[in-house]
């Protein structure tokens, strides 16, 4: 699941886009539909060709409404500068091109909006400026597809550069500590107070509590849903409704955020490192707004060593809020003064002590802090792509070979970071927490299955997988590393412990069936068992699934294995299907399942029309 966001200019379509790509419309308040303008943020959904369900935020262009820009837009996984192509770049595709570089929102797509009013000659001079515009910014490789929502030309052109660009894009991230900037607080009726915002960094299900930051008030989640379904557990990087009981939509606004109990902090003040725009400044003591995630509030930049930071340059700051607002190291933000959009930058620490603006020490000890140690940056490394091998993490945090060694020992030694060994392949890293972020998700998932499938010896590695989002490899591995509490059992997953439970009254079936294949030997009378029973069987190895239906008591398929071998090893040449057919004397059917049963087995093989034993029997 992936967010996707607009971007670009007043009126240069970027709802209408969103409406012709998903058939929903963005603009849903009365005011934004009177003025045919966009004021809130939109929502929409989207399934791709490749199967892939995106959500779409679409924000407005209008200058005035940028801080409503900004309450949406930190998120995403992919933005769509949207430019028309017969006004070309205008200033909010610019002001929204430096938000978008500032919020390291590193994917898009440009997209050549109103193609049908233009010829391709004029399509291409617009293009021409708009490399010159991307030239040099984090989006400078970014795609132009040229689209008209009108004539529904280059949308299908679209849909799949949205799939191949979303291809790279590493999963959301789950660390299991969700987070949900809310964006939109209202009622509906039936289900009391809703919150809707984009869920990071961990799942949430119905049931769980949650802590609104900043306020304190912790929460039930008494439901969920995602693109106007209900679900019993959100995933990160998807859009989420969280119905919350026990409180009124007075009691919550737009800029606080949802996230486990005591896992986040409400920031009065942090320090950061900041950026200037080119042509900006951000002065000492100026009184700006600054944007974080969907939050915003009035704040003054104490600048440490310097009266100004001016024109693409960075530097270090306290930021003061005048209200707090949620706030952890690593966040990006935004600050504006006014409709001017200035600089932003990344929190370094929350709440941290005054610090002296002279003192030369202070910029040290925040620009260790920023970079790090060696552990801190594996560490910070560890959490963005983790599952990970060693090379890749040691490159992403950027540390040298023999460093990242001696840092990952150390930090193994710890216990802060597993490295877990699939049966086949490179080890596999992840942090303690998240490794326990699993085990919770696996224990869930088990206790579940295990309860809906009371007759099953064990779950799907498949669906386990499933529940965990894994690749194959990573997944092979964290299952190693899970604890004693949880096993393997042939091909599945078990709860260490778990038996089948049937009830007196599936016990009572399951004696039945059996006693009627036993009585039925090799052709037992064709009644059709529910599966259940039937799968409990053969998983407890009282009964032997042949295919096509055929079912088998197994000391009766045993009997009928020993008579094939016995048969096969004094025949001339291979042995035909209506021979085998006569030994046992079954229908033809049966004798077909009990052979491929054999082939499979690898006692028998294929030869021509008929077949023989392996050469190893
Ligand atoms: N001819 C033409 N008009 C378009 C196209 N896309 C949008 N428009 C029109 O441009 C105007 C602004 O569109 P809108 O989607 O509200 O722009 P937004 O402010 O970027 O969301 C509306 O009148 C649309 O009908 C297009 O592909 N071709
Ligand atoms: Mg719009």
């Amino acid at each position: 699941m992936f967010v996707v966001g607009t971007a670009g200019h007043v009126d240069h379509g970027k709802s209408t886009l969103v409406r012709a790509l998903t058939g929903i419309d963005p603009d849903r308040l009365r005011e934004e539909q009177e003025r045919g303008m966009t004021i809130e943020l939109g929502f929409a959904w989207l399934t791709l060709p490749s199967g892939r369900e995106i959500s779409i935020v679409d924000v407005p262009g209008h200058v005035r409404f940028v801080r409503h820009m900004l309450a949406g837009i930190g998120a995403v996984d992919l933005a769509l500068l949207i430019i028309a192509a017969d006004e070309g770049v205008m200033p909010q595709t610019r002001e929204h091109l430096a938000i978008l570089d500032l919020l390291e929102v590193r994917r898009a797509i440009v997209v050549l909006t109103k193609c049908d009013m233009v010829d391709n000659a004029w399509a291409s001079l617009v293009e021409e400026d708009v490399h010159a515009t991307l030239d040099g910014t984090a989006l400078g490789d970014a795609p132009i597809v040229r689209v008209s929502a009108v004539t529904g030309d280059g949308l299908d052109t679209l849909r799949a550069a949205i799939d191949d660009a979303l291809q790279a894009a590493p999963p959301p991230r789950d660390i299991g500590r969700p987070r949900l900037g809310i964006d939109r607080v209202f009622t509906m009726t039936g289900f009391g107070t809703v919150v809707t915002g984009t869920l990071l960094d961990g799942r949430l299900r119905t049931g769980d509590t949650v802590e609104v930051v900043p306020g304190g008030r912790t929460l039930r989640v008494r439901g969920l849903q995602s693109h106007r379904r209900e679900v019993k557990e959100a995933l990160p990087g998807t859009r989420v409704a969280v119905n919350l009981a026990g409180v009124s939509t007075e009691d919550l606004t737009r800029g606080q955020t949802l996230a486990t109990p005591g896992r986040l902090e409400a920031a009065r003040t942090f320090d950061a490192r900041v950026r200037s725009l080119p042509g900006e400044a951000m002065r000492h003591n100026r009184r700006v707004t600054v944007h974080l995630a969907a939050a915003e509030a009035p704040a003054r930049l104490r600048l440490f060593g310097t009266d100004e930071v001016a024109d693409g340059a960075e530097g270090w700051a306290q930021v003061v809020l005048a209200e707090p607002i949620a706030a952890a190291p690593g966040d990006l933000f935004v600050v504006r003064l006014g409709d001017q959009t200035l600089g932003g930058g990344r929190v370094v620490e929350v709440n941290a002590p005054r610090h002296r603006r002279t003192d030369p020490a202070v910029i040290d000890r925040l620009a260790s802090r920023a970079l790090g140690t060696p552990e801190a940056r594996l560490l910070a490394a560890l959490e963005r792509i983790e599952p990970c091998s060693t090379v890749t993490l040691e490159r992403t945090a950027g540390l040298s070979p023999d460093e990242g060694r001696l840092t990952l020992d150390a930090l193994i030694e710890k216990g802060d970071i597993r490295r877990l060994t699939p049966p086949a392949g490179e080890p596999v890293l992840v942090s303690g927490v998240t490794l326990a972020g699993y085990e919770e998700t696996a224990r869930r998932a088990l206790a579940a299955y295990h309860a809906a499938h009371p007759l099953r010896f064990a779950m799907p590695r498949e669906e386990l997988r499933g529940a965990l989002s894994l690749p194959q490899r990573e997944f092979a591995a964290v299952l190693g590393g899970l604890t004693p509490g949880i096993g393997t059992r042939g091909e599945g997953v078990v709860e260490t412990g778990w038996e089948p439970r049937p009830s007196p009254q599936q016990r009572a079936a399951i004696e039945a069936a059996a006693g009627a294949l036993a009585a039925g030997g090799l052709q037992p009378d064709r009644v059709s068992f529910d599966p259940a029973i039937a799968a409990y069987l053969v998983e407890a190895g009282r009964a032997i699934d042949c295919g096509d239906s055929v079912l088998l008591d197994t000391a009766a398929f045993e009997g009928a294995q020993q008579g094939v071998i016995a048969a096969m090893r004094s025949h001339a040449g291979p042995m035909t299907l209506a021979e085998t057919r006569d030994l046992l004397g079954v229908s033809r059917r049966n004798a077909q399942a009990i052979l491929e049963t054999l082939d499979r087995q690898g006692v028998t093989m294929r030869v021509g029309d008929g077949r023989m034993l392996r050469a190893s029997r």
